[in-house]
């Protein structure tokens, strides 16, 4: 059995969630459940980051302790979660003791190995960013991210040689095409690592600046950079370095958006390393959610909550919408225009409707029993051949993280079977007496039905559960439905003759707009 790790970044708790958020986790709970379905031993991790600057002074606005203020907002995210159907199976937060003891552990181990030294430091620090910008990084003395004048700050630090795995990382990724994927990303950390402007991390903060933050092991005067602490989470959650899910899970894979790529792309292969750690197994990069051309942020006004969206339209819907809108590693816009766009078109008018109709059909000729097929005339075997390729297609474009070609390959199914219910007009076999032709034509598009229902759980798993139940085979408690999807496309084999399906459906109804509100018809 093959174990398959994904990681989140572990979100600041410095600001309400929000569809940036959601994307990821949700991107995230639909990879594992894909994993699941391919029978792997699957682990997904989420969690807070609570530590540093920005928090402190969240809180301090927010007038309450910083530890009562994360504690609040780390709560806020959980709940979310469950709000969106997301099945993870760990929630780290970086203010739990056990996570503080494995970053002094890895701090400890670096210090040993030699790679952490005392000396100087001015810069120019960001507290948007929490971190150090070099005069050549910033833009016309500006943050680039948060556009604000960073502020100069001179003192002692520890450093981590981080310089000295740079020439390594480089040749590593250079050696390995989907380390960081897709190539653009890959491409931008190269040239991270060639411009040669890295220089050794900054890792503490003296106890005099901030005190929110993991003790340094070997000198109680200063905390841990929040960034260095943080990356730690995705080992610390596996229990490294006793526990057996560090050797069950690691290597593992990273999903993060592409304002995380230096952290993620060249910190933390370094940091393994000097730890005499594997690196991960890929660093998946994902684009921006844009709301009226500019990234979600409180100042513009144009944050989108996910949990308002779900209610509105539908959690399945949602989801829906999400993994088939963006593009994954380019950046999408998002608006309600858009989202209904989809759920008309795509799940009513072809998903809802193909389901409506086969299921009333199947009622009305068949007393809701799937018929026992005859012979597989050549249209037959095309819609089974067309759909055991738009699975295997699926699959394989799902792995890879194409996540909206691979459901608009599963569209073409089901248009494809939309309009075999048009050209074999059932209605007309019915008419003409023609029982055996008409049970080959039900068959065929209730085994089509099961195989999209199969393909979307990971997707929605809400909605796929509910498809599968009306095609008789009700779900068991949250597992996958199947656990060999690649075995599923080998076969065109559909719910056994005699199984009782339901008489009706409605599983995406129509959204009107109008004017702002939405209204489901
Ligand atoms: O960076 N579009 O936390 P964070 C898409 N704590 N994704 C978005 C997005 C948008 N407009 N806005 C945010 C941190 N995200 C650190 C991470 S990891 C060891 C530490 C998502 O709360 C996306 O996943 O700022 C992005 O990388 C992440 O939120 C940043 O979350």
């Amino acid at each position: 059995m093959n174990s398959f790790f994904l990681t989140t970044p572990i979100y600041y708790v410095n600001a309400r969630p929000h569809l940036g958020h959601a994307y990821s986790t949700i991107v995230a709970d639909s990879v594992v459940r894909f994993h699941k379905m391919l029978g792997d031993d699957t682990f997904f991790l989420t969690g807070t980051d609570e530590h540093g600057d920005k928090i402190v002074q969240a809180a301090e606005k927010g007038g309450r302790s910083p530890q009562k203020f994360v504690d609040e907002i780390s709560a806020r995210f959980q709940s979310l979660w469950a709000q969106l159907g997301i099945a993870n199976d760990r929630f780290i937060r970086t203010t739990e003791p056990g996570h503080k003891r494995v970053v002094q552990t890895f701090l400890q181990r670096v210090h040993d190995a030699g790679d952490i030294y005392f000396g100087a430091f001015g810069g120019h620090y960001c507290y948007g960013c929490e971190r150090f910008y070099t005069e050549k990084e910033l833009e016309n003395g500006l943050c680039p991210q948060h556009r604000t004048r960073p502020e100069f700050i001179s003192e002692k630090n520890y450093f981590f040689r981080m310089s000295k795995y740079l020439p390594w990382l480089k040749s590593y990724v250079e050696e390995h095409e989907d380390f960081i994927r897709p190539r653009r990303y890959r491409a931008e950390a190269l040239a991270m690592l060639e411009a040669g402007a890295l220089e050794d991390l900054c890792i503490s903060r003296p106890k005099t600046r901030l005190q929110w933050g993991i003790e340094l092991p070997f000198d109680k005067d200063y905390v841990c950079y929040v960034w260095f602490d943080a990356l730690i989470n995705y080992i610390s959650a596996l229990g490294w370095p006793d526990d057996q899910n560090f050797a069950r899970y690691w290597p593992g894979e990273h999903l993060v958006a592409k304002d995380i790529l230096k952290p993620h792309a060249v910190f933390w292969p370094a940091m393994l390393k000097s730890a005499g750690l594997p690196v991960y197994g890929h660093l998946n990069v994902h684009g921006y959610w844009l709301v009226r051309e500019a990234k979600m942020s409180k100042t513009l006004g144009n944050i989108i909550e996910p949990v308002e969206m779900s209610r509105r339209f539908g959690l399945s819907a949602f989801r829906y919408f999400l993994l088939r809108e963006m593009r994954f590693g380019e950046d999408a816009r998002f608006s309600e225009e858009a989202l209904v766009k989809r759920i008309n078109a795509d799940l009513s008018n072809d998903l809802g409707n193909l389901f409506s109709r086969v299921l009333s059909m199947t009622a009305k000729y068949f007393g809701s029993r799937v018929p026992e097929p005859s012979v597989f005339l050549q249209e037959d075997e095309a819609i089974a051949e067309l759909c055991l390729h738009s699975l295997q297609n699926f699959v394989r474009l799902f792995g890879g993280m194409r996540f909206d070609a691979a459901l608009e390959s599963l569209w073409e199914t089901v248009r494809a079977l939309n309009k075999y219910v048009d050209r074999q007009t059932p209605w007309m076999l019915y008419k003409q007496g023609d029982t055996a032709r008409l049970a080959t034509v039900m068959y065929v598009l209730l085994t089509a039905m099961r195989k999209t229902a199969l393909c979307l759980w990971p997707i929605m798993p809400d909605a796929s559960r509910q498809m599968l139940e009306q095609l008789g085979s009700p779900a068991v408690g949250n597992a996958p439905p199947v656990t060999a999807l690649g075995e599923e496309g080998i076969s065109f084999d559909g719910p056994s003759p005699g199984t009782i399906v339901a008489a009706a459906s409605n599983l995406f109804p129509r959204i009107e707009m109008k004017k702002d509100t939405p209204q489901k018809t």
